[in-house]
């Protein structure tokens, strides 16, 4: 028991010691890990998190609300040409005993109609509902803009 309970002090100074600490969410058999979006100066910004089903069915993500007029969840898709664009996911399922990761290059919550700036260290609350399992409210935090980050170059 004492070697276990080392660990756990281990893991909690690292999770401490971390600059942006991860954040986790439970909704039922759901576990909602780090949302967080990306800062923007524009009309849009990219959040992001991962969804883990803990349960025996799938369940879908099948909408999110927040302080913008519209959040919707978006995937990526490329053309004949070779040309990526964003495409709404109106459901996301959530596969039983599976793992669904939105992160830069892929699929993104868009936060969209931005009336103001997003900055590194802001919040954005939301709440995120599931089709089964309801809905749970999260907070996104702003992150600074990556090198991998979601580009404004990408159309809708
Ligand atoms: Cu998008």
């Amino acid at each position: 028991m004492r070697a276990t309970f080392s660990l756990a002090a281990g893991l909690a100074a690292a999770f401490f010691a971390s600059p942006a600490p991860a954040h986790d969410y439970k909704l039922g058999d759901l576990e909602i890990g780090h949302p967080y979006a990306l800062a923007s100066g524009g009309k849009t910004a990219a959040g992001y998190f991962s969804i883990t089903n803990h349960g025996t069915a799938a369940d879908s993500l099948v909408a999110i609300r927040s302080e913008f007029p519209r959040s919707e969840v978006h995937g990526t898709e490329t053309d004949a040409n070779g040309v990526a664009r964003m495409v709404p996911v109106p459901a996301l399922e959530i596969p039983a005993g599976g793992t669904v990761t939105l992160q830069p290059g892929g699929l993104h919550v868009m936060f969209m109609g931005l009336d103001h700036p997003l900055a590194a260290g802001d919040h954005v609350p939301a709440t995120l509902d599931f089709e089964k399992a309801g809905e749970v409210a999260v907070d996104f935090q702003v992150e600074a803009r990556g090198e991998a980050a979601h580009g404004d170059g990408m159309s809708h």
